[in-house]
C-alpha cells in the first residue's frame, strides 16, 4: 500500500499492518468514517466495537479544498508530525497526541478526541468560551521558550530552524493572508453587497502597506516553531471550565514553521474577533464583548507563562528581564498586526470562516463592516493602543455599525 491513498475500506488493513497501532483498536470490528472537513487532507475516525478509537490523517498530493488542479507535495504531514511531537513534549496537556507517523504514506495516527468539539463549532452555536483560549496563550509561551534560542542555544536553534522549513504551506499563507486580499485574486470572493468595501480596502494605501509590513515580518522573523494556523478551527474543547473533564487541545499544525511568535497569537485573535462579530450582529452584545475579552486573557496567560519559563533561558547574563520586557513590546505589536490581517482574509480570501459565512445578508453586511473596521484599526493604528482602548474602540464600532 506504499504511497497509496487510504479509503474507508483499506483503513483496517492499514492499521493491522502497523505494530504501534494494531493493539490500540480491534481491527476485526472497525467502523471507519472519513470526516475531513478541513481544506487539505483526509481524516478517518476508526472505532472498534468496544468504543476504542484512533484517528488517521493522510495528506493528499493536492489541496483538497480546490482539487487536483492545485497540486501540493504530501510533505506537510511530516511538518505536522514534527511540530506535534515538539509542541506535545513542551505542553502535552494542550496538544493533540501523535501516536505514530508513517512517513512513506504520509499518515499521522492521532489520539481520539471525538469526545471534544471544534471550538469554532461550539462558538457558532452560542456555546461557552470561558477558559477555552487561556491555555493557548500558555502553549504559545512554552513553544516560544522551548523552540527558540532562549532555551536551545543559538546553534541548535539555527539547526532546528533550517530543518523545519515549510516552503509550500508558508507560500499559501503568504498569498492568502498577505497578498491576495490587498492586490486582488480570482480566489477572492464576497457577496455583492460587500464588493464596494473590498474595493475601498484595496485602494487604501495605508492599509495595503501595513499589510505588506506584516508580510515582511512573516517572511523574515524566525523566533520559534510556531503552529502556523492556530485558530478556533484548530482547537478541540471538551466540557466547561471548572469541570473535571474540561480539556482544550490544539491540533492541525501542518503549517508549522520557524516564524514570528506573534503570528500564532494574532491568528487566534483574528478568529476570536470573527466569533465576537458574529455574536454582535446577532444582537448578543454582551457575549460579543466577553468574547473580545479573550484576547487580553490570551495575552496575559502568554506573558505569565513566559515569565514562569524565563529561568529556563541558557544565557541570563544576555537575556535580562529588561530584554524580555522589550521583546514583549515587539511581540504584542506583531500580534495585533497579524490579527488585523487575519480578520480581513477570513472574509475575502479563499479560506473563509463559517462564523461570518453562515450569517444572513443583513448580518453579513454588518459583520463585514465590523471585521474590516476592527481589522484595519488593529493593523494600521495598533502601536499605541492599550487593551482597554482596543475594547473601547470595539464597543464604539458595534454602536456605529448599523445598516
Ligand atoms: C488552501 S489552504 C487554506 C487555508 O486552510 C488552512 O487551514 C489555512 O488557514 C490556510 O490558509
Ligand atoms: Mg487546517
Amino acid at each position: 500500500m506504499s504511497g497509496s491513498m487510504l479509503t474507508t475500506d483499506t483503513v483496517a488493513q492499514y492499521i493491522a499492518g502497523r505494530p504501534v497501532l494494531r493493539d490500540l483498536v480491534d481491527v476485526t470490528e472497525l467502523t471507519v468514517d472519513e470526516v475531513g472537513d478541513g481544506n487539505l487532507n483526509l481524516v478517518f475516525i476508526c472505532r472498534d466495537g468496544a468504543g476504542k478509537a484512533i484517528v488517521l490523517k493522510q495528506s493528499l498530493p493536492y489541496v483538497r479544498l480546490v482539487g487536483p488542479e492545485w497540486p501540493m507535495t504530501e510533505d506537510r504531514a511530516a511538518r505536522e508530525a514534527h511540530s506535534l511531537a515538539v509542541h506535545g513534549a513542551l505542553a502535552p496537556e494542550w496538544v493533540c497526541a501523535l501516536l505514530e507517523f508513517n512517513e512513506e504514506q504520509h499518515v499521522l495516527a492521532l489520539e481520539d478526541l471525538t469526545d471534544h468539539e471544534v471550538l469554532r463549532t461550539r462558538l457558532n452555536h452560542g456555546g461557552s468560551h470561558a477558559g477555552t483560549c487561556e491555555p493557548m496563550g500558555r502553549l504559545v509561551a512554552r513553544v516560544l521558550v522551548g523552540t527558540s534560542w532562549i532555551a536551545l542555544g543559538e546553534e541548535a536553534f539555527r539547526l532546528q530552524a533550517s530543518e523545519t522549513v515549510n516552503t509550500e504551506l508558508c507560500r499559501i499563507s503568504e498569498e492568502l493572508i498577505f497578498t491576495e486580499p490587498y492586490l486582488g485574486s480570482a480566489r477572492n470572493s464576497v457577496r455583492p453587497l460587500a464588493e464596494a468595501r473590498v474595493a475601498a480596502l484595496q485602494q487604501d494605501a495605508s492599509w495595503v502597506s501595513a499589510a505588506m509590513r506584516m508580510k515582511r515580518r512573516f517572511l523574515t522573523v524566525q523566533e520559534a516553531l510556531v503552529h502556523g494556523d492556530l485558530h478556533s478551527g484548530s482547537m478541540f474543547v471538551r466540557g466547561e471550565v471548572g469541570e473535571p473533564n474540561f480539556s482544550v487541545k490544539a491540533f492541525d499544525s501542518e503549517f508549522a514553521f520557524y516564524g514570528p511568535i506573534g503570528f500564532d497569537l494574532g491568528l487566534l485573535w483574528g478568529n476570536i474577533l470573527a466569533a465576537a462579530v458574529r455574536a454582535s450582529v446577532r444582537g448578543e452584545t454582551e457575549r460579543a464583548l466577553s468574547l473580545l475579552d479573550e484576547i487580553e486573557v490570551v495575552w496575559e496567560a502568554f506573558v505569565d507563562e513566559l515569565r514562569a519559563a524565563w529561568p529556563l533561558r541558557t544565557k541570563p547574563e544576555q537575556y535580562s528581564d529588561a530584554f524580555l520586557d522589550s521583546w514583549l513590546v515587539d511581540i504584542l505589536d506583531d500580534s495585533w498586526g497579524f490579527a488585523g490581517c487575519e480578520a480581513v482574509r477570513r472574509v475575502i480570501g479563499l479560506a473563509k470562516v463559517s462564523d461570518i459565512e453562515t450569517l444572513d445578508d443583513d448580518e453579513y453586511e454588518r459583520g463585514v463592516e465590523l471585521m474590516f473596521t476592527i481589522g484595519r484599526s488593529w493593523l494600521v493604528d495598533r502601536s499605541t493602543r492599550t487593551f482597554d482602548e482596543h475594547r473601547e474602540q470595539f464597543a464604539a464600532a458595534l454602536q456605529s455599525v448599523t445598516v
